[in-house]
């Protein structure tokens, strides 16, 4: 079964603090065209999808209601992310056990941190939010707040972040324990592969779907091939004008080599 694993969306209530940056039909459009291309037949959610530090969730709930009508079909599943608190009836995470007896594990990976994985560590996180919702009506406050988001995101591509590796050693121990492990949170896509008692391992991070991206799992739950698409704010809206004029993708696209992962098959790993 081929399944398609996106995190990190953030959608929040179309305001201040949102930093989702799509245009919803856009973003349906495009998950369609993947789910086609690659036949997926689930979708995980990996949590952080909704934002409920910033809105509540019945604000969300109303401003999105095209995109809960998509995700209640029965090929979702979602999980728990660290901004997703307030969502009721949800995983904290996942487990498929193939044919082969191979396990591949899902979860957000927040517990990995200080802030999110400790109880003092959250109430401190939810303070700080609170105290900053005050002062958000502030143009100059929510523009500061932007900027913040969008640089942590250009560091969060530096290869040797800071905090990359406390997240590779949560994984890392993930693995004694499953075959496939899939973390999201960190908003950074990449991938390792280890040995453990002569057992190969992989570890993904599937990125995030926030500031208008595309980035993904792909993943065939049989055999463990996978792929990862990673598609910027730029690769994304010249995709879209060919999902939309699936005629014109001859003439004008033809140069398009930042696009070609998305024309990847699956690669064998
Ligand atoms: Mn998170």
């Amino acid at each position: 079964m081929r399944i398609c694993v996106i995190s990190d969306l953030h959608i929040g209530a179309g305001k201040e603090f949102d930093t989702f940056n799509w245009n919803i039909d856009d973003f349906l459009l495009m998950l369609e065209y993947v789910e086609k291309k690659f036949d997926i037949r689930k979708i995980v959610l990996n949590g952080d999808i909704f934002d409920l530090y910033q809105h509540n969730f019945s604000e969300i709930l109303e401003h999105n209601k095209q995109l809960f009508q998509y995700f209640a079909q029965e090929k979702f599943i979602f999980l728990r992310g660290n901004h997703d608190a307030g969502i009721p009836d949800i995983f904290d995470n996942f487990l498929i056990t193939n044919k082969q007896g191979k396990k591949i594990y899902f979860e957000h990976g927040h517990l990995a941190d200080f802030m999110n994985g400790t109880h003092f560590g959250r109430k401190l996180g939810q303070w700080g939010y609170r105290l900053l919702k005050n002062f958000m009506h502030m143009e100059i406050v929510q523009n500061i707040f932007m900027k913040i988001v969008q640089l942590n995101d250009q560091i969060d591509r530096i290869p040797r972040k800071y905090d990359t590796y406390k997240y590779l050693n949560y994984a890392l121990k993930l693995l004694r324990n499953y075959d496939f492990v899939v973390l999201s949170h960190t908003h950074k896509l990449e991938e390792h592969k280890t040995y453990y008692l002569n057992q190969k391992k992989i570890y993904v991070n599937t990125g995030s779907c926030s500031l208008g991206r595309f980035q993904a799992l792909v993943l065939d739950t049989e055999n463990l091939k996978y792929t990862t698409l990673k598609l910027g704010k730029k690769a994304v809206a010249r995709r879209l004008v060919k999902i939309k004029n699936p005629d014109i993708e001859n003439q004008i696209f033809v140069n398009e080599t930042s696009e070609l992962i998305m024309e990847n098959v699956l690669v064998e790993q």
